[in-house]
């Protein structure tokens, strides 16, 4: 059971690792799930960080998005939308409240994440090129 645990923790470090963009998502419905998403953000941050290249890569290197999912779900709401915002806005990421069922906002989440994950690679690949020019000023 230990084993297994760990198992899917390194699984999951892995993926961060290797992911460019995260959609966060929490449920409107669930005071756990808004707590949950916190720690979630707080490993990501850590393996990036730890993980990231010098002067490349900084710690805003990936995209993120907040949701709150099940937004038509309003009589079991436990999370208001401006808390959501107030995290997404203390992260410096989008944020949205969706709902499957109601089809709302689903699609602009990944498109939102899309786009930051190619400004940011446009930016990096900007500051890769001013590097390269100031190291053939000094040559
Ligand atoms: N009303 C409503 N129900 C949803 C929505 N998304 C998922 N559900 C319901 O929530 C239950 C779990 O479905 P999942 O597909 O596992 O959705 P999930 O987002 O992983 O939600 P949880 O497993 O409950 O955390 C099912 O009964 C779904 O019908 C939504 O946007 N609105
Ligand atoms: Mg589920």
């Amino acid at each position: 059971m230990i084993q297994q645990l760990k198992m899917s923790l390194a699984m999951k470090n892995e993926w961060i690792k290797e992911g460019d963009g995260f959609i966060i998502v929490y449920s409107i419905t669930s005071e756990d799930s808004f707590q949950q998403v916190s720690k979630f953000r707080d490993l990501v941050v850590k393996i990036k960080d730890k993980t990231r290249i010098p002067i490349y890569i900084n710690l805003y290197m990936y995209a993120r998005v907040l949701t709150g999912s099940k937004c038509d779900l309003t009589e079991a709401r436990q999370v208001s939308i401006e808390r959501g915002s107030e995290l997404a806005k203390e992260w410096d990421c989008a944020f949205y409240e969706s709902s499957a069922k109601e089809k709302i906002n689903v699609e602009i989440i990944f498109q939102e994440c899309i786009r930051e994950i190619r400004r940011i690679c446009k930016n990096e690949i900007e500051k890769s090129q001013k590097i390269e020019t100031i190291c053939c000023n000094i040559l």
